[in-house]
């Protein structure tokens, strides 16, 4: 036999692939179906990474079996190519963006290409294509008349750096989250969209999926569904209300001041009535240009004014009680001011304690004098007149009740979730497809119009007035108004890079529709995806934001079911070998096309399954990688010892359906590393019997395909085992073969494992009694004694008490 040359063999098969469309997905409904996602890449100039390679072949693996079961499977891919870094990168290097996205796309396809992922390129999407970016447009001005899109003037999250409004999911600890640069806060008016309406239902329907944990929990937690009530603090001596959101109405009698946003418009409708407005409005103007993140960090030492010459009213009380502006109060979130109860939560307590403000105990069970006591599960009212005795839960309703009796507040439900800001103010995403008219507001482009083209320009940096590039060309700007005819102008704003990724698995299920965004019916037998993989750092955003679309889209009856993806799951990065991020600044980033001209791809796609835990992040080694090529070099080799003959050892025959299970079940349940394993062993199995016959390297090449399929093809093919590899069937186990029947069990004398006998697994209790007592290091033990309780579990153990 030749030696294994994974160069040629690889280049061969995916001419072959390539030539007979082998892995177009069908359009025959009569059979049964598995739509398989990966996140699809941003073609990025820096090409594709190890880390790619990764998710993508772990989703090919289960579209691959999927196929090999008679499913038809549709696996896709595309480009999410708006975005910052191909226009930064663009005005750099004085290109268009079109071009960089081409140029890129090129690159990125030659690299997966070279991989051999088992995608069907027929329904290949770019996010940049016109012919996408209409439907892009139609879903918003959907958006738009259902009044899910709105514009509004609003303090944003700007990047210093990139120039642009950023959604709050964008800012990671304070930074932008692409660039890293400095991000404050900015008013500018906005185009919003009501993700808030769908806040109940994105967590409820998680009950529908079957996501793994930690993604469902973060999004739950990012929407932050938190249940209370809204109080009605009087201001003493005027017609006025301040209005409070608390998640714990029943410590109302242990509110001894109250604390207001900076921005709050108390402060500025009562300016006349403050004796120390200056002192205020300064602290106010710092606090303003401090990020909620800034804001909020626990850590920090709280800074605060009191509001001198206005008081509050507690109701239940009847008390006077001091107003004060802090920046631990969020604009934001709730009605922006808060009812202080420093005994039960810590940061009104470190605020008391710093100010030197009452702390009225209202809840028995901590010592408040230390800390704030913000159980809720155990401990007594006390100090609240009507609540005293009841407990926390008790007290809420009770205390909520007697406030919507009084008319002095009611019940509450806040989410932490913001609406989405939709706008960006740059070039390189799709046009915002509005005009503004004077006379009839903002109006629609007419659909027949879409899509609304992004203009070819000469000049697309950003400007400094924070306008988008747009706004400087007046032929594309002054426009008529599609409702009245009068004079109009376009919006000049674009949309963000997740707009594209919130809908392109639609596009998948019927990629060059020009009549509506996929048909009705194709969407109906495609949906929902089965398998989607993807980074945890999308969960709370294309994840949620793609939910959020695909809801909207429900309700107007375009998609047929309630969530887009059945299944989601997440990989782990791979770090540098020293166990850092990759990087360009370290000088440790491994090139898949290095690897796949050196080792080959199968190697590089072995490897990245078999490198450890798919979910775990993982550091890369080269010697690993080494170690996966000289697998597929014996695996090569096992045609030097392949025999004629049909009869298998008895023992070759258990360990091959062992593995037809162990490896069945490992590729649906992220395992791959143990599949490979398992793999390996039977491999070594296999050589020390010194020869394979024909069914048995049939299953073997089978079991093996998914992870390195262009090695296996071959040597199928080179052997005539008949049509090609992927034309075959997943094998089938026997479950009676895979069940060891011969055990070695403990047996245990008072308590104490004495030795162990080997028994099978149908052996009576009688039977297995025998051979303990044939056992001398055991009988030794009970002889001589009467035997008072023997307990057996077949299987496990043999439990003897003597006396
Ligand atoms: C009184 C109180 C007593 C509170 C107590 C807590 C414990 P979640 O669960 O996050 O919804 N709060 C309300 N609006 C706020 C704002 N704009 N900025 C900062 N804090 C705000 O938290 C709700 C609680 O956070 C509310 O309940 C309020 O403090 C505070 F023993 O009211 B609480
Ligand atoms: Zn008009």
């Amino acid at each position: 036999m030749t030696d294994y040359n994974p160069k040629e063999i690889e280049k061969k098969w995916h001419d072959i692939w390539d030539e007979n469309q082998t892995f177009k997905a069908s359009n025959d409904r009569s059979k049964k179906k598995f739509y398989g996602l990966i996140e699809f890449p941003y073609p990025s100039g820096k090409g594709l990474h190890v880390g790619h390679p990764r998710p993508y072949t772990a989703i090919d693996v289960v579209a691959r079996k999927r196929r090999l079961e008679g499913y038809n499977v549709l696996f896709p891919i595309g480009w999410d190519a708006f975005g910052l870094p191909t226009e930064n990168y663009a005005i750099k290097n004085k290109i268009h963006p079109k071009k960089v996205t081409e140029q890129n796309i090129k690159r990125f396809k030659i690299q997966l290409k070279s991989l051999g992922f088992s995608f069907d390129w027929s329904r290949e999407i770019n996010t940049t294509d016109p012919n996408y970016y209409k439907w892009t447009q139609w879903i918003f001005l959907k958006l738009f008349e259902h009044g899910l899109a709105y514009k509004t003037e609003m303090p944003i999250n700007w990047c210093t750096s990139c120039k642009i409004g950023l959604a709050n999911e964008e800012v990671v600890d304070g930074k932008c989250e692409r660039c890293g640069g400095e991000v404050i806060r900015k008013v500018k008016n906005q185009w919003m969209l009501r993700i808030t309406d769908y806040a109940e239902r994105l967590i409820d329907d998680l009950d529908l999926v079957d996501y793994i944990q930690r993604a469902k929990i973060q999004q739950i937690n990012w929407i932050g569904k938190s249940e209370g009530a809204e109080v009605n603090f009087k201001i003493a001596g005027k017609d006025e209300n301040l209005k409070v959101y608390t998640t714990r109405p029943d410590t109302l009698f242990g509110a001894t001041y109250m604390v207001l946003a900076p921005e709050h418009r108390l402060i500025d409708k009562y300016k006349e009535d403050i004796e120390n407005l200056d002192e205020i409005n300064e602290y106010r103007k710092n606090a303003i240009k401090k990020s909620d993140f800034e804001r909020t960090e626990l850590v920090k030492e709280k800074t605060g004014v009191e509001i001198k010459g206005i008081k509050a009213v507690n109701p239940a009380t009847g008390k006077e009680i001091p107003i004060w502006v802090s920046d631990y109060v969020l604009a934001s979130y709730g009605t922006g001011a808060i009812m202080a109860v420093p005994a039960h939560d810590s940061r009104d307590w470190e605020f008391a304690k710093k100010f030197d403000l009452p702390i009225v105990e209202v809840v028995k069970g901590g010592n408040v004098e230390k800390e704030a006591y913000v159980d809720t599960e155990s401990g007594e009212l006390i100090n609240s007149g009507f609540l005293n005795g009841l407990d926390v839960k008790e007290a809420k309703e009770k205390m909520t009740l007697w406030l919507e009796e009084k008319k002095l507040g009611s019940r509450k439900i806040n989410f932490k979730l913001r609406d989405w800001v939709f706008s960006r103010q740059r070039y390189w995403g799709e046009p915002i497809p509005l005009v503004h008219c004077k006379k009839c507001g903002w109006v629609p482009i007419p659909e027949e119009e879409l899509p609304l083209m992004l203009p070819d320009i000469e000049a697309y940096e950003p400007t400094d007035t924070g306008e988008s590039p747009l706004a400087n060309i007046k032929e594309w700007v002054e426009t008529t108004c599609p409702k009245c005819g009068g004079k109009a102008e376009r919006e000049t704003d674009t949309m963000p890079q997740w707009a594209g990724s919130s809908w392109y698995f639609l596009r998948y299920i019927d990629p060059h529709n020009d009549k509506e965004l996929a048909d009705k019916e194709a969407l109906k037998y495609w949906l929902p995806v089965d398998w989607y993989n993807g980074g945890m750092e999308h969960t709370t955003l294309h994840l949620l934001y793609s939910r959020f679309w695909y809801k909207f889209l429900y309700d107007i009856k375009v998609a047929p079911t309630k969530e887009p993806y059945q299944k989601r799951t997440s990989h782990g990065m791979i770090l540098g070998e020293n166990n850092e991020k990759m990087s360009k600044s370290r000088g440790n980033v491994v090139n898949p096309d290095d690897i796949v001209k050196e080792y080959g791809a199968d190697t590089l796609r072995t490897y990245e399954m078999f490198i450890g835990d798919f979910e775990k992040s993982v550091p890369w080694s080269e010697n690993g990688l080494k170690g996966c090529r000289r697998f597929l070099d014996r695996v090569w080799k096992l045609q030097d010892i392949l025999t004629e003959g049909d009869s298998y050892s008895e023992k070759m025959k258990k360990s091959i359906h062992k593995a037809i299970k162990k490896v069945s079940n490992d590729y649906e349940t992220l395992k791959y590393n143990t599949a490979i394993a398992t793999l390996m062993s039977l491999l070594n199995e296999i050589n020390n019997a010194g020869k394979i016959n024909k069914a048995e390297l049939k299953t073997y090449l089978i079991l093996l395909n998914p992870v390195a399929p262009h090695i296996t093809e071959e040597m199928w093919v080179g052997q005539n085992f008949g049509g090609m590899l992927n034309q075959s069937s997943w094998p089938k186990y026997d479950e009676k073969l895979t069940i060891d029947t011969v055990v070695e069990i403990a047996v245990q004398v008072n308590g104490k494992v004495r030795g162990r006998v080997t028994i099978s697994l149908d052996d009576s209790q009688e039977k297995v009694k025998e051979k303990v007592l044939r056992d001398e290091t055991i009988s030794k033990f009970i002889e001589g004694k009467t035997v008072v309780k023997e307990i057996f579990v077949p299987g496990k153990i043999y439990n003897i008490v003597v006396k």
